[in-house]
């Protein structure tokens, strides 16, 4: 796991983060068990990362709209393929960048990401906004994580043996980011398929 810190510029991500949500609006997904995500979700890419009772599953139309989800802008694609170069995984293309929309105490309990083919895949994850407290196990759920601070700009690259940590977010403090407003957002880049 590398930490690139203040790596990625906040205010261009916003302006295509604005543009893509126009196509591909934030939503809350539930569970296969009714429950609601904490976090506002949506894509861009080939395929998007979906929940519902169905489970969770990679499609390649947004279920909201039953269109394509938007294209990756280049700028996400430049971002992503830099980051992991730079963290020592040359050649990443993702096809998918999920974007989290975490609003003032959403966060994310301990999980592993395990929806995507190849595990030996990086996954590049980008914060902006509020700061937030990331958590990172072990490879089992039992154990006892440590914390890594993350603030706007940040850029994490998960690779080889760190791809399948189990890994959460804190619920987010209470806060005013002077470009992304009471929330934390993340974009979360992978190859899914
Ligand atoms: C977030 N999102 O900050 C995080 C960033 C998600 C999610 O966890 O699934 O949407 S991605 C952090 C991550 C991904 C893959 C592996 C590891 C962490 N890891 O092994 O620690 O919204
Ligand atoms: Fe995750």
């Amino acid at each position: 796991m590398v930490l690139l810190r203040r790596w990625a510029d906040p205010a261009t991500l916003l302006a295509l983060i604005q543009a893509l949500a126009e196509q591909a609006p934030f939503r809350f997904m539930t569970t296969r068990r009714g429950g609601k995500l904490a976090a506002a979700m949506t894509s861009a890419g080939a395929s998007g990362w979906v929940s519902d009772a169905r489970g969770y599953r990679y499609e390649s139309r947004d279920p909201l709209t039953g269109q394509s989800w938007p294209a990756m802008p280049d700028a996400f694609l430049v971002l992503a393929d830099t980051a992991a170069a730079e963290a020592g995984f040359p050649g990443f293309a993702p096809d998918t960048c999920l974007i989290n929309r975490y609003a003032v105490r959403a966060g994310m309990g301990l999980h592993r990401d395990g929806d995507e083919r190849d595990f030996d895949q990086p996954i590049v994850s980008v914060s902006l906004g509020l700061p937030a407290v990331f958590l990172v196990g072990g490879m089992e759920k039992d154990e006892k994580p440590f914390s890594v601070g993350l603030e706007s700009g940040d850029v994490l690259v998960f690779g080889g043996p760190a791809r399948l940590l189990f890994h959460g977010i804190r619920p987010v403090k209470p806060g005013d980011d002077p470009l992304f407003g009471p929330f934390r957002y993340n974009l979360t880049f992978r190859r899914a398929r």
